[in-house]
Order: C-alpha cells, then sequence, then structure tokens
C-alpha cells in the first residue's frame, strides 16, 4: 500500500524509470540485507521488463551476491554504463554514504528510502518512514505499477530485506500492511525456509567465538551496555570488518540503550553503532554528526576518548 497520499508521487518516478532504457541502482556503503534486497528485486524486475538495471557495486560486493545465492544474472555497472544512466538509489538516507561517487554520472536519479529525511540529492524522492524497510517499499512500488513482472525470485530477495530491517517481523515500524506484502508473496510460492535459513542459522565456531566477546562487553548503570572492539580483538576472534556486534546486547531486558563500536581501517576513524528498543538513539547519532533509524543508528568518532561523551549523552536521554 503507498501511504501519506504519495501515490502520484510513485506514479512520476515509474514513469521516469521507465523512460529510461539504462537504469543503475546505487545502494549504501557497508550494505545490508535490506539494501540487497530491495536493490536486487528492483533490479530483476526492470530486467523482467526489459529495462536494463544493472547495480553500482564494488567486485566485493558483487561477489557476496553472488555467494548470497542472490541473482547472478544481474551486471555490474561499471563507469561507461553509469555515465547518463538514470540512477535509482535505494535504502539510503544520506549522500555521503553512497556506495560509490560515480553516481555524479548519472543523467538523472530517484530516490526510494525509508531513512528519516535529512538531506534531498536526488530530483525525485519517494521518503517514507512509515515502513520498515526499503525492499518493503520496493515491493509496494512493484504492485503499484507493474505486478505482472514480479516473481519468485523478486519475492525472496524482499523478504530477506523486510526479515532484517524488521527484526523479523518484530520491531514497532511492522505494521500490518507489512504482513499484507508479505502474504503476496506466498502466491509466488517463494521459498520461505530456506530464505530463513539464510538469515538465521549460525555456525557453531561462530557462537563459541560471540560466548568469548561477552566478556568484553562494559555494562554502565546496569542500563547502558557497549563493546568495543580495537583491532587485535577483531583480529583474535577473526570478526569480519564492519561487524559491530550490537545484536550479542539485543533483546536484554536490563539494557535500554546498547553500541558497539570498531575500527575502521578504510577510513582511519572508530564506527558506532547504536540501538535501542524504546529511546530515540538517532538523537545521540546526530550530536556525533551520525544518523540512521530512530531505533537503529550510527556515526564514527576520532578517539575512544569520547566513549564517556557517548555514555553521557545516552544518559541524558534516559532520564
Ligand atoms: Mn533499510
Amino acid at each position: 500500500m503507498i501511504k501519506n497520499n504519495n501515490e502520484k508521487l510513485v506514479k512520476s518516478i515509474y514513469k521516469t524509470i521507465t523512460s529510461y532504457k539504462k537504469v543503475t541502482i546505487f545502494m549504501h556503503t557497508n550494505p545490508d540485507n535490506d539494501a540487497y534486497g530491495s536493490s536486487l528485486a528492483m533490479a530483476r524486475w526492470l530486467r523482467n521488463m526489459k529495462i536494463d538495471a544493472r547495480i553500482a557495486a564494488t567486485d566485493k560486493i558483487i561477489s557476496e551476491i553472488v555467494k548470497g545465492q542472490y541473482d547472478k544474472s544481474i551486471p555490474k555497472a561499471d563507469k561507461k554504463f553509469i555515465t547518463n544512466s538514470l540512477a535509482i538509489v535505494l535504502d539510503l538516507g544520506v549522500s555521503k554514504n553512497l556506495i560509490c561517487d560515480d553516481f555524479y554520472l548519472c543523467k538523472d536519479s530517484v530516490r526510494i528510502d525509508h531513512h528519516p529525511k535529512v538531506e534531498t540529492f536526488c530530483k525525485k524522492e519517494w521518503v517514507d518512514t512509515m515502513y520498515c524497510s526499503a525492499s518493503e517499499m520496493v515491493g509496494w512500488f512493484i504492485l503499484a505499477n507493474n505486478p505482472k513482472k514480479l516473481d519468485k525470485k523478486i519475492c525472496e530477495a524482499l523478504y530477506v530485506g523486510i526479515l532484517s530491517d524488521s527484526g523479523n517481523l518484530q520491531f514497532p515500524s511492522t505494521q500490518a500492511s507489512t504482513y499484507e506484502l508479505v502474504a503476496k508473496f506466498y502466491d509466488y510460492k517463494f521459498d520461505k525456509q530456506e530464505k530463513q535459513k539464510e538469515l538465521y542459522l549460525k555456525h557453531w565456531k561462530d557462537v563459541e567465538m560471540n560466548s568469548k566477546l561477552l566478556k568484553h562487553i562494559q555494562v554502565v548503570d546496569n542500563q547502558i551496555a557497549y563493546l568495543i572492539i580495537k583491532p587485535k580483538l577483531a583480529k583474535k576472534y577473526n570478526i569480519p570488518d564492519g561487524d559491530a556486534k550490537v545484536y550479542l546486547m539485543s533483546n536484554i531486558e536490563e539494557f535500554k540503550i546498547w553500541f558497539g563500536i570498531y575500527w575502521n581501517k578504510e577510513k582511519q576513524c572508530w564506527k558506532v553503532s547504536i540501538r535501542s528498543r524504546d529511546y530515540h538513539v538517532r538523537e545521540v547519532a546526530t550530536q556525533f554528526g551520525g544518523g540512521g533509524h530512530d531505533l537503529a543508528s550510527g556515526f564514527t568518532i576520532n578517539s575512544l576518548k569520547e566513549v564517556n561523551q557517548i555514555i553521557e549523552a545516552c544518559q541524558k536521554l534516559l532520564q
């Protein structure tokens, strides 16, 4: 369902998209399952309509997409392809987190996103925080415009994005319409079980490693928890780049706000992922120049000396 009287905007974005022969899809750096899911679904749907849609991504990301058994038929967009194509930006709130600068080579741009709007950087933007995920928005976008070209693989990609951004349909962002969309996927006999396995099955070695990491979690006032993953610790436990391990602290009744910090080698700064069930931690992220969702946000700091300031900001939010 298209919410907040945005039907006209959605139609006009569709009109723009179908007026192009070349479309490049852009997601955010460190793409998550919602970024992948929405991008792959959009690309496949457009390709089903004979529009040459490709994804702008690094080789590493492409290999991850292939590994994740998504869709090998979607080619990577190179500079030549991107130049003068239409950019579709998905699941991205701020332009500085664009996966690559080639975005600026595009002739025109549209954006579909569910982060709070802080910036306008595309010509047409459908931004609405009433959806649990960009994948949910792409799902409704497809249904509103050309549902005939929806297929099983698109449903699967969207399902993974929706489940993972909504915390398995648990977060408050999950609405009746989210279930309604997922219910429609049943008509396409999507492999629900298989996708859930992909998302939630764990390896014993990871569970073992996580159990060792638990003792590195610091707790303040019995309600704020945090974990600092210094490069040495990351190396010792083979923690993948970009994993703040915040989920180790979630669903614990005492913890009202929790965050994970890791070293970003490429950008030479500390990255912080902050979460809460009830408190709008985006306010904390904004204080440190970051952003995201109300209950799941991120920002960077230059020194661990700033950790005390983060804790103070959390304490203030909890008051
Ligand atoms: Mn998202």
